[in-house]
């Protein structure tokens, strides 16, 4: 198995785990990681996913180098939509998504932590899209990720040049969120995780639905999204319980209906 998934109450872990090429994601690994996103992206009992890489050295060293060197263009398409897929599921399925950084995070591994909501890094993580230095391009989503995660600039001249970034710049930069020691990262991230899935899954859900409208399309029609959605919330059993439980000076029991 070269990806691990095990559930701690209502977090989903998600570990790339192939140390040995510093979890470079072949199309087989790719496979496997869609239908695992597939299956996390349907249980309900999912309150918020945690993905990161086996081994203290890499999150993801990007794609299979070796592997790509092989592959005729409609084997490249196809690995394309593929890792397209993966990326997006992160980025829509209806629980947050945390990439926890724990190393080398380079080319379609930084495109993978770019597709997931929020971004902690060790102290060791490396973010790069080297792309340019093999001949070709991002290609699972960093020209539009990182230059909205970031700055228009800054995302032109880390895809241009194909510089490395350390986790202090990353953080600077708005590329990470939190930078802590590598022992502390995956505490940080449970810790991150459990206080969302703490929250009434349909708030959340609908909170990252309009949240990931902040970089897309108008803001008029996102603003009336972000009321439409609002106003959903107030026929469910949560937003009653949430406002209620408050008045009545008491922690909420949400039931995510
Ligand atoms: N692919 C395959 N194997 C990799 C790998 C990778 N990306 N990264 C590392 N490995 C393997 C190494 O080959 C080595 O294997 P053995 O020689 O032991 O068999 C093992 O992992 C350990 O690596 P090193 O010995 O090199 O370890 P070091 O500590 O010396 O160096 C490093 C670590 C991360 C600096 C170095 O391994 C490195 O530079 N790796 C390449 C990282 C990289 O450039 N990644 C970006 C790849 S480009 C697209 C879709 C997707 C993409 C592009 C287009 N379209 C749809 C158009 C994505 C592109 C990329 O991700």
């Amino acid at each position: 198995m070269s990806i691990e998934l095990r559930h701690e109450d209502r977090i989903a872990i998600l570990t790339i785990n192939r140390p040995e090429a510093l979890n470079a994601l072949s199309s087989a690994l790719l496979e496997e990681f869609r239908s695992e996103l597939h299956a996390i992206s349907r249980d309900e009992n999912v309150g918020c996913l945690i993905l990161t890489g086996a081994g203290e050295k890499a999150f993801i060293a990007g794609a299979d180098i070796a592997e790509m060197a092989t592959k005729t263009p409609l084997e490249a398409r196809a690995y394309a939509e593929l890792g397209q897929e993966c990326a997006n599921l992160l980025e829509t399925m209806r629980a947050p998504t945390i990439a926890a950084v724990n190393g080398y995070a380079l080319g379609g591994g930084s495109e993978m932590a770019l597709a997931c909501d929020i971004r902690l890094c060790s102290e060791n993580a490396v973010f790069g899209q080297p792309e340019v230095d093999f001949g070709i391009m991002p290609g699972w989503g960093a020209s539009q990720r990182l230059a909205r995660t970031t700055s228009i600039g800054f995302a032109k001249e880390l895809i241009f040049t194909g510089r490395r970034v350390k986790a202090d710049e990353a953080l600077a930069r708005g590329l990470a969120q939190h930078v802590v020691p590598l022992p502390e990262l995956m505490p940080k991230a449970m810790e991150m995780a459990n206080v969302i899935a703490s929250k009434s899954p349909v708030s959340i859900a609908y909170a990252k639905e309009a949240t990931n409208r902040a970089l897309a399309g108008d803001l008029a029609t996102n603003y009336m999204v972000e009321a439409d959605l609002f106003s959903i919330l107030f026929s469910t059993e949560d937003a009653k319980e949430g406002l209620r439980a408050f008045t009545e000076k008491r922690k909420p029991d949400f039931k995510g209906r």
